[in-house]
């Protein structure tokens, strides 16, 4: 019984790669570079992404918006006049608590993808469930805040694992949360090892500039990997 469940699992992680290889290849042919956005509910992803997008002069962005239901994050996106475009777990896909590469998939007909050069993706708000969904993208960061507390990545250490980069937000909050910021690095480092760390707030700008400028280089990087 616990074997054929292993297996089913197995199986779904699977196919969910192989979608996620198209997805990639589509990505590459239009020449666009893919962001995966994680992190628990309310961590700050749309509020980076706010900021960003203001930051960004001269790349292109476009956003694919991942939530259970609702558009509340994708308005505000959308007000700053990027192409965003929606993609609700439910009803559609039974309220997934992450997105997968088929729903990725089934977004790409309405994506702008000869009008952008960067996709960020923004993922349900959860610190669990995206983890072992691969949706094709190039770089794969995950927030971390710190009003969560310092102990996330030990106790969730999937998605800190899997992940290129982690941005620590909300730092304009740490006095008053007493975060431990030397215990948030060394936990991260203890589940991933060598892990480049960004402190962020998405309300001081402080730590903006090396946001923008890794994701300018991801840009480069991928341009040259695709010249
Ligand atoms: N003080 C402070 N508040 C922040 C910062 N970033 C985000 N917030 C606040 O935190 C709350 C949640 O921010 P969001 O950007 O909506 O978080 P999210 O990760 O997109 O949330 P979900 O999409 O629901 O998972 C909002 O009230 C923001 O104003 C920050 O750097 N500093
Ligand atoms: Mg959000």
């Amino acid at each position: 019984m616990h074997r054929t469940k292993v297996t089913v699992v197995e199986e779904a992680l699977d196919a969910n790669n192989t979608i996620a290889t198209a997805n990639r290849a589509d990505f590459d042919r239009a020449g666009v570079s893919v962001v995966n956005l994680m992190s628990a509910p309310g961590a700050g992803k749309t509020t980076l992404l706010e900021r960003t997008v203001r930051e960004l002069p001269g790349v292109r962005v476009g956003v694919l918006e991942g939530d259970v239901q609702g558009s509340m994050d994708a308005d505000r996106l959308a007000s700053l006049h990027v192409p965003v475009t929606q993609l609700n777990t439910a009803p559609a896909f039974g309220g997934e608590c992450h997105l997968d590469a088929n729903m990725v998939r089934t977004a790409l007909p309405s994506l702008p993808l000869d009008e952008i050069d960067l996709l960020i993706i923004e993922n349900v708000g959860n610190l669990v469930c995206p983890s072992s969904y691969d949706l094709g993208e190039e770089l794969r960061m995950v927030l971390l805040s710190t009003t969560e507390g310092e102990d996330k990545p030990l106790k969730y250490p999937t998605i800190f694992n899997g992940a290129d980069i982690a941005i620590l937000t909300k730092m304009d909050l740490a006095a008053a949360t007493e975060f431990d910021l030397a215990a948030a690095q060394r936990n991260i480092q203890r589940v991933r090892p060598g892990m480049q760390v960004l402190k962020v707030s998405s309300k001081t700008g402080q730590g903006m500039d090396m946001a923008v400028r890794l994701l300018e280089e991801t840009r480069t990087s991928m341009l040259q990997g695709l010249g």
